[in-house]
């Protein structure tokens, strides 16, 4: 019976370590960093980012990178995030410190602390980095939105290329002295710490000096009886030496403190507060066209969404829908603009956009059958929406006139989702147009 046991166990921890060995060595590497486990209603309802920069894409250790672009902070914000206007910090998603961050800027002022945004208005921003650790990067604006977390935009692989050695991280401080942000004040990080770790070793290796360590109160009791044990346990002398450590530590502490106060004796708390972002008027605030959802169905099988939209150009001059941004993915119309896949993860449609209406004349209101159909949906697991308790998206759409210029709108609605093959849109693109009239709409 033993002897089964036994076999039992190797076999158990045989398997154990192969899993484990397996695990360690069988793993592929992985690239991304999880952008897309979020929820799909919070990257389509919260910051839709568009005209994303980020460049160049090879430098070299101590090179300068730019992100910049723009976004538009959603009307159709969820309830259950915390609210943009409370506490937001424009940052970047990257595996760790491999930039350091010079300066950013939303809407031309300088954002060294947090800041604040209004649903509903397009902010434009720049992030300078400079290049620190060697690799390829995927690198992210992100903006973190405090009790709601980290929403990130769409990425860039860059590659940096050198030394770590070289990186250079110099700052002059207000009273005039130089330092080394790379080394700074370490050395008595680490000399302070190590000392704390020896003060916690001596404390340990104090009362584990005597054998045995387990069970000491039931070995004491058994060899000294219930009378005797309580002075075996504990003893004056460990009395003594644990008052002189408590001295001791509050001594320590007291000589540190007054040291650091005397090594840096003007210092600055850190900085609370928050600068808000101006709201200036972008090219893309003073839009001229008027768009509702009459209603909006995403077709999981075919990943698809259809939208019949009741459109109004106020403006001068034709305009026609050309790209449909949301979740920061871009669904093109390849007969209206061009786009091009950046790099690998780029999350872009070339030709993922059909409008059964080309041009919506100045002065006039139509009605458009609008196709989002591409395997993006998946990609980008936007999909997902037909899952949650909020049935609802948001996106940006961009009309554009023949000279290329746009308007850009914000829609967001209730959505239908069908999760079941051969489901019939409201339309259907290249060979039989099904047009729905505006009346069997309302
Ligand atoms: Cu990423």
């Amino acid at each position: 019976m033993v002897k089964f046991g036994n076999a039992w166990l190797r076999r158990a921890m045989g398997l154990a370590l192969a899993c484990v060995m397996s695990g360690i060595l069988f793993v592929p590497p992985v690239f991304a960093h999880g952008e897309i486990a979020q929820m799909a209603g919070i990257r389509m309802r919260t910051i839709h980012w568009f005209d994303t920069q980020i460049e160049p894409t090879q430098v070299k250790v101590n090179d300068i990178v730019t992100v910049r672009g723009k976004f538009k902070v959603s009307e159709n914000w969820p309830d259950y995030v915390a609210k943009p206007e409370q506490w937001v910090f424009l940052n970047i998603g990257v595996p760790g410190p491999t930039f350091i961050r010079l300066d950013t800027t939303i809407n031309g002022m300088h954002q060294y602390q947090s800041t604040a945004l209004k649903r509903g208005e397009f902010y434009e921003y720049e992030i300078k980095l400079k290049a620190r650790v060697p690799g390829t990067w995927h690198v992210h604006p992100l903006l973190n939105v405090w009790q709601a977390g980290p929403l990130a935009g769409p990425a860039r692989f860059v590659q940096i290329t050198g030394d770590k050695k070289d990186f250079v991280n110099t700052v002059t401080l207000l009273d005039g002295e130089t330092v080394d942000v790379e080394h700074y004040g370490l050395a008595s990080m680490w000399s302070i710490h190590l000392l704390w770790v020896a003060v916690g070793l001596l404390w340990v290796a104090y009362w584990f000096r005597h054998l045995p360590v387990m069970m000491r109160r039931y070995v004491a009791i058994k060899m000294y009886g219930e009378q005797e044990a309580e002075r075996h346990l504990i003893t004056i002398k460990d009395m003594v030496v644990s008052a002189g450590f408590v001295l001791g530590i509050l001594g320590l502490t007291l000589a540190l403190m007054m040291w650091s106060l005397n090594r840096y004796s003007i210092t600055m708390p850190l900085q609370t507060g928050k600068i808000e972002a101006p709201v200036i008027p972008l090219p893309e605030s003073q839009q001229q066209v008027d768009v509702k959802v009459q209603h909006a169905k995403f077709d999981l099988p075919s990943r698809r969404m259809d939208m019949a939209l009741e459109v109004t150009n106020r403006s001068a001059e034709p305009v026609r829908i050309g790209q449909f941004v949301t979740g920061y993915a871009r669904f093109i119309d390849a007969a209206v603009i061009k786009d091009v896949k950046a790099d690998r993860y780029d999350p872009v449609a070339t030709d993922g956009l059909h409008s059964d209406v080309t041009w919506i004349q100045p002065g006039q209101t139509q009605l458009v059958n609008l196709t989002v159909a591409d395997a993006l949906w998946g990609e980008q697991r936007l999909t997902d929406i037909v899952a949650e308790p909020n049935l609802r998206f948001a996106g940006l759409l961009f009309f554009y006139t023949a000279d290329g210029h746009r308007q850009i709108r914000e829609v967001g609605a209730r959505m239908t989702p069908n999760f079941l093959p051969g489901y019939v849109p409201i339309n259907t693109h290249g060979g039989h147009v099904a047009l729905e009239t505006r009346d069997s709409l309302s």
